[in-house]
């Protein structure tokens, strides 16, 4: 084993690495707002170059990405890693957690601190710290979890989002009645609170009240199975949760934040809540959601249909994965996240005779990439831009860490994915990561994966082969006041058409536009005519002769033409357009 200078084990690896020399060649980066054919030169764990016939030093690692898309690392925006719930102890801790996000592609998360109820705030985040920071593979940072309402869970909101903390963003739950729940009065003052502190207010959009009354119904009729749960929490229940959510961030003057969105009921309320609030509202929705159903809750076997219990549930409406998708291609949706919170099976047999006692929660945070590339880029719905944005770059701008994460730009961490879109795997709990045995995707065939991932400049998969360390990942500090989501500048960006859709005038006037929708659409065919498919620091990302991407099919690339996979991609979400426009 070897140590390093910090104590940390760091078997196998080469500690020095941080500071080796990287050169990702012949590639083709994808960022959110485009594409262009380009090396990337990486040093002491920052992207140092990106372009053609880059001048490297001697003694450099090159990586040749030949018909490889180079995007940034994927960010989870949501995961629960070493998560005391429902009696148990989520199975994947910071480090499997964080192992298996690297092996599939991701090279962020950010994790969710939920104090019990009368517990201090800021003695979980304490707790959250001890056991993350030696334990994770990659950086990460902290959501905080407001699941009680006092003065002091107050005060201590205005702490965490100091400096010290490094806190922007809150969760809380409108469910869970016993445990977190918040009832509206408190919900309210908590998303003044937040908006106030130009903190991000995150909402688990259900009804508790209507959850439990109909479980006490459903366990009286004699429904113990894992049906039940589904049966419990209807979609109509998430949609009116998810409107209720919106009125009263409306009424606060304040962004929203709904987490893990499941349902169309829940799609449709949000996209009336975007035509009309006087902030910005931002949907996630789950790998899980996309990649599979809620028939499963109908298996005959308690072991399967338990593994895939989780809250808001997955829907029995075999069309939902499908509209889910196109909401995230179309701008109505703009993040997905894993909401990774695995149970070993002997804590789901905890439910086998009450479905209201099996842990909530699923996999996902190592198949997430994986799973929505099959699902929407393979099927032609979402061009790679917008997988970028939805998988990574949105994140990073939303909870205010961008462009230091989710961009392929110079002075960007060298968080780097090496995509290989003709990689093929079936899915298997034989296979995966995680601490658990058993994957709700299990069997399932993916076409792209990633090659090689880059983790603050170490290459932590290498062609394949995994090779992380524990304790390597830092905590990332997220500061308020997101310029994505309370208007302001951008750092080191122009002003673009992109950015008149965060204008604080617009949001902060009390007066939302008559018809927004028009405007967008206005503003984002400007935003093609006018200055085509631009970076925020105004370098041209189209190359020369590259077809113009509005309204035409494309290659991922010339390399990739002629597979069985379907690689020619209808673009829905032109870069310059809606795919770099959070709303
Ligand atoms: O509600 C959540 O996000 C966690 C605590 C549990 N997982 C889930 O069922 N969604
Ligand atoms: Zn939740
Ligand atoms: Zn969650």
């Amino acid at each position: 084993m070897t140590v390093d200078a910090t104590g940390k084990s760091v078997s196998g690896i080469n500690i020095k690495s941080s500071q080796n020399r990287l050169l990702i060649k012949n590639g083709k980066v994808v960022n959110d707002d485009g594409m262009e054919d380009a090396d990337v030169y990486i040093e002491d764990g920052i992207i140092k170059q990106v372009g053609r016939n880059l001048i490297i030093p001697g003694g450099t690692r090159t990586i040749d990405a030949t018909g490889k898309l180079v995007m940034p690392g994927g960010i989870d925006p949501h995961t629960h890693f070493e998560l005391e719930m429902m009696g148990a102890k989520t199975a994947d801790d910071f480090y499997k957690g964080t192992r298996a996000a690297v092996a599939g592609g991701t090279t962020t998360v950010l994790d969710f601190v939920l104090p019990q109820k009368g517990q201090s705030l800021l003695e979980a985040y304490n707790n959250w710290r001890e056991k993350a920071d030696n334990k994770v593979c990659c950086d990460y940072g902290l959501h905080v979890g407001v699941t009680w309402w006092s003065p002091s869970v107050k005060k201590e909101m205005e702490q965490l989002v100091t400096e010290q903390y490094g806190v922007n963003s809150f969760k809380m739950f409108m469910a869970y009645r016993d445990a977190w729940m918040l009832d509206d009065y408190q919900l309210y003052q908590a998303i003044e609170h937040c908006a106030d502190l130009k903190a991000l207010p995150q909402v688990h959009a259900e009804n508790g009240d209507i959850i439990a009354r109909n479980t006490e119904k459903l366990l009286a009729a004699g429904v113990t199975s894992p049906e039940g749960h589904e049966m419990s929490r209807d979609e109509e229940v998430e949609g009116e949760a998810v409107n209720r959510a919106c009125v009263i961030a409306n009424q606060a003057n304040s962004p929203l934040y709904i987490v893990h969105m499941m349902s169309k009921s829940a799609v449709q309320a949000l996209r009336i809540a975007r035509s009309r609030q006087r902030q910005p509202v931002f949907g996630e929705t789950l790998a899980a959601t996309v990649g599979t159903d809620g028939s499963h809750y109908r298996n005959a076997c308690f072991r399967h249909a338990a593994a895939h219990v989780l809250s808001p549930p997955l829907r029995p409406d075999p069309d939902t994965p499908r509209a889910i998708i196109e909401a995230l291609a179309d701008d109505v949706l703009q993040l997905i996240g894993s909401d990774n919170c695995t149970f070993h099976e002997k804590d789901k047999e905890m439910g086998k005779h009450n479905f209201s006692k099996i842990p909530n929660g699923v996999n996902g945070v190592e198949d997430r990439m994986a799973i929505l590339w099959q699902k929407a880029v393979n099927t032609g719905i979402m061009d790679p831009c917008r997988f970028v944005a939805v998988t990574s770059s949105t994140a990073a701008k939303v909870f205010n860490i961008w462009p230091q994460k989710g961009r392929i730009a110079v002075n960007s961490d060298a968080d780097v994915v090496v995509w290989d879109p003709r990689a093929e795997r079936t899915i298997s709990a034989q296979t995966h990561r995680h601490a658990v045995n058993f994957n709700i995707f299990e069997g399932q065939h993916v076409i792209g994966s990633p090659q090689y991932v880059i983790v603050n400049g170490r290459v932590c998969l290498d062609d394949g082969e995994l090779r992380v360390a524990e304790g390597l990942g830092k905590f990332l500090k997220t500061p308020v006041g997101s310029p994505h989501v309370f208007g302001g500048e951008v750092p080191g960006a122009p002003a673009t058409p992109e950015e008149l859709h965060h204008s604080p005038s617009r949001y902060t006037n009390g007066t939302p536009p008559a018809d927004l929708l028009l405007l967008q659409k206005q503003l984002e065919s400007a935003s093609v005519a006018g200055s085509g498919c631009s970076t925020p620091t105004g370098r041209k990302m189209r190359e020369p002769g590259q077809r113009d991407l509005q309204n035409s099919t494309f290659s991922i690339s010339k390399e990739t033409e002629g597979l069985d996979t379907k690689t020619s991609v209808r673009v829905r979400n032109p870069p310059g357009g809606k795919s770099s426009g959070l709303w």
